[in-house]
């Protein structure tokens, strides 16, 4: 019988849905010690958090997140609300000795970043960020190839995350969904939301990034706000490119923007290594593609992997279903979980946690920094 850790979720938003749909598959796949158990979920209103908790199951609901935190029912705080309340959040149940399961990117900058991991470092709380993307199977598979040597010396890494949602004019900012618009309530725009994820997944597979020379854009200028009905500046980066290189010498291009007509959720990769390069795309996010050139050179091409291998070749796909057959977006956050969970059990860090995701933070404001000063700058 694994033993119950509660959580407490503090939001309802997509990131809810996500996070709740994993704590309730996770031990139905994974044989762990924990089970987590959907105590309370909290949103400010009680109507909309009584609906959520129904509908996924948590046995109780409120609507002050510091009560939540207070409860001693509570083992683990899940924070999926809008960036802006991450530290307070955090700061608060690392003093009240929570674990935190943090949504991405961990603060609004890195001096916050810095509080929130001191803090979770100090009280000796088990912490990650939900930086999903490291669990999908295929790039899971592409960190043990790299690691494996299989690319050898690492030139180029690219990486572009392109979406399209935010092109009308009509659109607010503020409110469910786009307080991604609002610079007060997420702190940047593409960068944080987007580039962040392609830096999580870069400082993964490649290591640290020295240094990044970057440009921004904010397309559309005013919009109106839900809060106050008035028409106000958009303070947030809509596009954002940058070079990067990183410590091992490689060069690196990341590209994201919400203006790429067609593009909804392209996330992908590129990586060229002296003796291998490999290529990832969301799109298709159970294949890695694969070029080797040390095969022999009338059969030498690209290859697409299916990542759905069993026997300890294709990570985590032992867990579902039978070769062949793929899982899907979803399942990056139930092997999330699933991690956490044998981290805490054997009481050991698991990534990202705060101080990675503190990398991450560092990166993307040196990025912003850049694209202001028009300098290149140190990370
Ligand atoms: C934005 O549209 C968004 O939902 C991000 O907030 C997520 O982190 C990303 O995975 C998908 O796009």
């Amino acid at each position: 019988m694994a033993k119950p850790l509660n959580i407490g979720m503090i939001g309802y938003g997509f990131m809810g849905r996500a996070h709740s749909n994993a704590y309730r598959k996770v031990n139905h796949f994974f044989d762990l010690e924990h089970e987590p158990v959907l105590k309370a979920v909290c949103a400010r209103d009680a109507a909309k958090a009584q609906a959520f908790a129904d509908k996924w199951g948590y046995e109780s609901i409120e609507t002050d997140w510091r009560k939540l935190i207070a409860r001693p029912d509570i083992d683990a705080v899940d924070i999926c609300t809008p960036n802006n309340l991450h530290r307070d959040i955090a700061l608060a149940a690392a003093a009240a000795g929570k674990m935190i399961l943090c949504e991405k990117p961990l603060a609004m900058n890195v001096a916050e970043g810095e509080e929130m991991t001191a803090a979770v470092e100090k009280a000796g709380v088990p912490n990650i960020v939900w930086y999903n993307y490291r669990r999908v199977p295929a790039v899971t598979l592409a960190k043990k190839l790299i690691e494996e040597g299989r690319l050898g010396r690492i030139f180029h890494y690219r990486a572009v995350f392109l979406q399209d949602w935010t092109i009308s004019t009509d659109l607010p900012q503020g409110g469910t969904a786009l307080w991604r618009l609002d610079a007060a309530a997420a702190g940047s725009g593409v960068t944080g939301d987007l580039l962040a994820h392609c830096i999580d997944t870069a400082l993964w597979l490649n290591g640290s990034i020295s240094t990044v020379s970057a440009m921004t854009e904010t397309f559309i200028k005013e919009r109106k706000h839900t809060l106050t009905g008035k028409v106000e500046p958009v303070k947030i980066d809509d596009a954002c490119a940058f070079l990067a290189r990183f410590d091992n010498g490689s060069l690196a291009t990341f590209e994201s923007t919400r203006y790429a007509r067609g593009h909804k959720a392209l996330y992908t990769f590129e990586i060229n290594g002296e003796k291998a390069s490999i290529q990832w795309d969301l799109h298709d996010l159970h294949r890695l593609n694969y070029f080797d050139h040390g095969d022999e050179s009338k059969l030498r091409g690209w290859r697409s992997i299916h990542v759905t291998d069993h026997g300890g070749g294709h990570p985590y796909m032992d867990k579902w279903w039978v070769p062949g057959l793929q899982i899907g977006y979803e399942h990056s956050f139930v092997h999330q979980v699933a991690d956490f969970l044998e981290g805490v059990a054997k009481g050991q860090p698991v990534g990202p946690t705060f101080r990675d995701a503190l990398e991450t933070q560092k990166v993307c404001d040196a990025v912003l920094s850049s694209a202001q000063s028009g300098s290149w700058v140190k990370v």
